[in-house]
This record gives C-alpha cells, sequence and structure tokens, in this order.
C-alpha cells in the first residue's frame, strides 16, 4: 500500500476540550505520523477558502461560523494508506452514525461541532496540504 500525506484538523469543540494529545494519540496507535503541525484561529476568508467546494451548500455559513469561533490544531499526517485510514479513525460526518470508538464518536457533540476534518481523496489532500504549509514545512520522517 502507498505512503500517502492528509490533511487534519482538530476543530474549535475538540480544541477547547483539551483533547488534541487524546487525538493525537490514536494517530499515531494506528501509524500515522505528525509530519506537519500548526495551531492557528482561521479568519473567514481563509475558512471559506478552504471549504469553498461546500459553498453553495445550505450549511455552508453555519460551518464557516464554527469554523472560526476558536483555534483549530492544523497537521499533515503521513503513512500507509494515511487518508483512508485518517477517515475510519474520525468516522461518520454526523457523531450519531459514527462507528463506537471512533474519534467524533467520542468527542463530537453535533455535525457541525464534529471534532475533526480530515481530507477525502488524494488530489484534495495535495490542495488542502499546500493551502497551509509551505513544502519547507513539512518534514520527512
Ligand atoms: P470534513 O470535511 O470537515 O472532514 O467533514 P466530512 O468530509 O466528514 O463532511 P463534508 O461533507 O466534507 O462536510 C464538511 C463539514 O460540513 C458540515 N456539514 N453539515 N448540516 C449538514 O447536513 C452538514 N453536512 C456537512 C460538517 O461539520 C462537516 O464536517
Ligand atoms: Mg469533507
Amino acid at each position: 500500500m502507498a505512503i500517502e500525506r492528509t490533511l487534519s484538523i482538530i476543530k474549535p469543540d475538540a480544541v477547547a476540550k483539551n483533547v488534541i494529545g487524546q487525538i493525537y494519540s490514536r494517530f499515531e496507535a494506528a501509524g500515522l505520523k505528525v509530519v506537519a503541525a500548526r495551531m492557528a484561529h482561521l479568519s473567514r476568508a481563509e475558512a471559506e477558502g478552504f471549504y469553498a467546494v461546500h459553498k453553495a451548500r445550505p450549511f455552508f455559513k453555519d460551518l464557516v461560523d464554527f469554523m472560526i469561533s476558536g483555534p483549530v490544531m492544523i497537521q499533515v499526517l503521513e503513512g500507509e494508506n494515511a487518508i483512508a485510514k485518517n477517515r475510519e479513525l474520525m468516522g461518520a460526518t454526523n457523531p450519531k452514525e459514527a462507528a463506537a470508538g471512533t474519534i467524533r464518536a467520542d468527542f463530537a457533540d453535533s455535525i457541525d461541532a464534529n471534532a475533526v476534518h480530515g481530507s477525502d481523496a488524494p488530489e484534495t489532500a495535495a490542495v488542502e496540504i499546500a493551502y497551509f504549509f509551505r513544502s519547507s514545512q513539512v518534514f520527512a520522517r
């Protein structure tokens, strides 16, 4: 299986709950390495640009309002099958539908405040990583 990189965001709700470390532990236990990381409080323009694919959706304003409601932790994860593996660790978008033991089942409160973001395909992973990190800020490990 290919070594991939994926963009992960610990959203404002999970940062506020002080569970960054618990979420990082899950990445590490699954064999994913943090190869870049920074904390940021996104501007409205940054959040709108990041979620531009959803801009016509009815939930877009709520999504952006939520993403700028507090600081987030942004990281690049690297490992075998990293994109799908991270999505598996995250669980379903709606925490009520997320499998037991997933990050969203354990830490998320609602479909809006759902703890984490993860890229959904190789093409989006590449775009999302470049959105937040220069190549010199991502470290081969
Ligand atoms: P994410 O992009 O944040 O990793 O989440 P995802 O792939 O699981 O879900 P996506 O379809 O990309 O939606 C992005 C975020 O928009 C919010 N959402 N709300 N009310 C709704 O029907 C609805 N659908 C999506 C969620 O917060 C989701 O994480
Ligand atoms: Mg998505």
